[in-house]
């Protein structure tokens, strides 16, 4: 077999965004445009040669050939072998979980997460180094970097490999071994949760559903929840990958998974409810009657970390995203725990999680995660809400008031603008910066403003600082409003709106969160001018 050398050119839309690159399929299946991207990784990231490489996906259309196409460049540019999840599927979470304990160089995962799949859907890569996390922003720069300059990449020529065979091949001289894509990751659950607890939990009157959307968690759900767990047949639904999500949108929220949520109302509603996205990093937790923000998930997890084996001893601290609720950070403080504000996007976690001074995560956005990988995990945080439910034996509804009773209750939601006019939202960003300062102490709607800024984050481990990365109105009574533009989407603009407000009296804690929050929304819309920026009158999204 020989090694083509292909002469090509950069392209000038490469940079990776919050996640990695994501486009349109079509984009992807342009001349080079994979190849360019997959070289700039090999290029700049020179402990591939020699090591392994984990390859997996979501299974989503161009899941396989993408895979095929990595495979060939990954032989052709001197890596040792490659663990690749059988049939191309790979959870996100699972392969962090699989760089890790087998010690590997890095992974590729081919995955658009929450956005829809199939031919007219979107396909997307990310570059995850040796501690399984995503790549750090100076690792992604140097890849963007080099696709700015590419003239030419590796490729073997050869025939398509079998993936769907538990084999081992060579390919040119590189060991290629089609793993399991679920069995180290579940053995890593067994580790961290008690499944004897859960076990017992479910084989009682406990009854509970988990839609794993036609995405990448439906193979994991089965093995986990239904054979471990001994939950009936039928527990996961849309169990099988599909390469479009059945058509669906493979984002779990109260849009998207509405088939689900309406299993949790009603004579006959679960007691428990859960779901993930495509690739299987975030999650939805539902009880009866009750959405779980996640921001609340967070904040309650952490608050009975101790309720989880491999947490028996506490955790050292926690850390959120900047546009997460400030849930999290009255229990960091009542356990006199470690509290990081990070900006969005999982890359931000890894050195506080590497270096051990957080054990627990999350974002708004559905993503929650611990120690145990590092990358945010939807199945974890489905059985540590399975954990905690089997120790507490309460309904989902009742731990959540009780936590608010004590904590005080953050009142969030977030209103996303989908697919606006990418100037108009530039516009409105640039424009609101611009009047930051003179906000500051401004009485806006009968409250006063405490701060209005521009996030910027100095990472404590590396000092690395990231700029622009959201505008953050802050008032005296500590509620908020943040406004950034998506680095996720792959058509125009999204813009998001995050709203939080306070409320330590347990009377007033049961109202609607959207009129709760009434009053800032109006707010928003006071300072951002959104609906004459966007064209819009109201969000596409509410969570
Ligand atoms: C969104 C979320 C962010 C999350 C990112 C990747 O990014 O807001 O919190 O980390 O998606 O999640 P953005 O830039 O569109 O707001 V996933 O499940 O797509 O890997
Ligand atoms: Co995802």
């Amino acid at each position: 077999m020989t090694v083509l050398t292909i002469p090509t050119t950069p392209f000038d839309d490469q940079k990776p965004g919050t996640s990695g690159l994501r486009k349109q399929v079509s984009v992807f299946q342009g001349k080079h445009y994979l190849e360019n991207f997959v070289q700039s990784i090999f290029d700049t990231q020179p402990e591939l040669r020699g090591g392994t490489l984990v390859v997996g996906g979501d299974g989503r259309y161009y899941n396989r050939q993408a895979i095929q196409t990595i495979l060939r460049m990954a032989a052709a540019n001197g890596v040792a072998s490659c663990l690749v999840g059988q049939g191309g599927i790979l959870s996100t979470p699972a392969t962090s979980c699989v760089i890790r304990k087998h010690a590997t160089a890095g992974g590729i995962i081919l995955s658009a997460s929450h956005n829809p799949g199939g031919p007219n859907g979107d396909f997307g890569i990310k570059f995850n180094t040796a501690n399984g996390g995503p790549a750090p922003e100076k690792v992604t720069e140097a890849i963007y970097a080099r696709t700015r300059e590419i003239e030419e990449y590796r490729i073997l020529d050869s025939e398509d490999i079998d993936l769907d065979t538990l084999e081992c091949f060579t390919l040119g001289d590189m060991h290629v071994e089609i793993i399991d894509p679920v069995a180290d990751y579940a053995e890593l659950m067994a580790e961290q949760f008690d499944f004897e607890a859960i076990r017992e939990l479910i084989a009682g009157d406990f009854r509970m559903a988990f839609d794993a959307m036609h995405a990448v968690t439906g193979p994991y759900a089965k093995e986990i929840i239904e054979n471990r767990l001994g939950a009936p047949a039928g527990t996961v639904m849309n169990g099988t990958p599909l390469e479009d999500f059945g058509g669906g949108h493979p984002d779990p929220n109260l849009v998207y998974a509405a088939e689900l949520v309406a299993k949790t109302v009603g004579d006959d509603a679960v007691d428990f409810a859960a779901a993930s996205d495509g690739d299987g990093d975030r999650n939805m937790i539902l009880g009866r009657d009750i959405f779980v923000t996640p921001s609340d998930s967070l904040a309650i997890l952490a608050a009975n970390a101790t309720a989880f084996p491999a947490y028996k001893d506490g955790i050292p601290g926690v850390a959120r995203s900047m546009p997460t609720s400030q849930a999290a950070d009255r229990v960091a403080e009542k356990l006199g725990i470690e509290c990081f504000e990070t900006p969005t996007g999982w890359k931000f976690f890894g050195n506080l999680l590497d270096a051990g001074r957080i054990a627990f995560c999350g974002e708004e956005s559905f993503g929650t995660g611990s120690a145990h990988v590092r990358e945010k995990d939807g199945l974890w945080a489905v059985l540590a809400w399975l954990n905690l439910l089997a120790v507490r034996r309460e309904p989902v509804k009742d731990i959540v008031h009780a936590h608010w009773a004590e904590y005080g209750r953050n009142y969030y939601s977030r209103h996303d603008y989908e697919g606006v006019d990418k100037a108009g939202a530039d516009t409105l960003m640039n424009e609101l910066r611009g009047r930051l300062d003179e906000l500051v102490g401004v009485e806006l709607d009968g409250m006063r403003v405490a701060y209005a800024d521009d996030f910027a984050y100095t990472d404590p481990i590396d000092g690395s600082v990231s700029h622009n990365q959201g505008i953050r109105i802050g008032f005296e009574d500590g509620s908020r409003i943040v406004l950034r533009l998506s680095g996720t989407g792959t058509v125009g603009a999204t813009l998001r709106l995050y709203i939080e407000a306070y409320e330590a009296e347990p009377a007033k804690q049961q109202q609607d969160t959207q009129q709760a929050l009434a009053r800032l929304i109006g707010i928003a819309e006071q300072v951002a001018f959104i609906r004459r920026h966007t064209g819009r009158e109201q969000p596409s999204v509410i969570t």
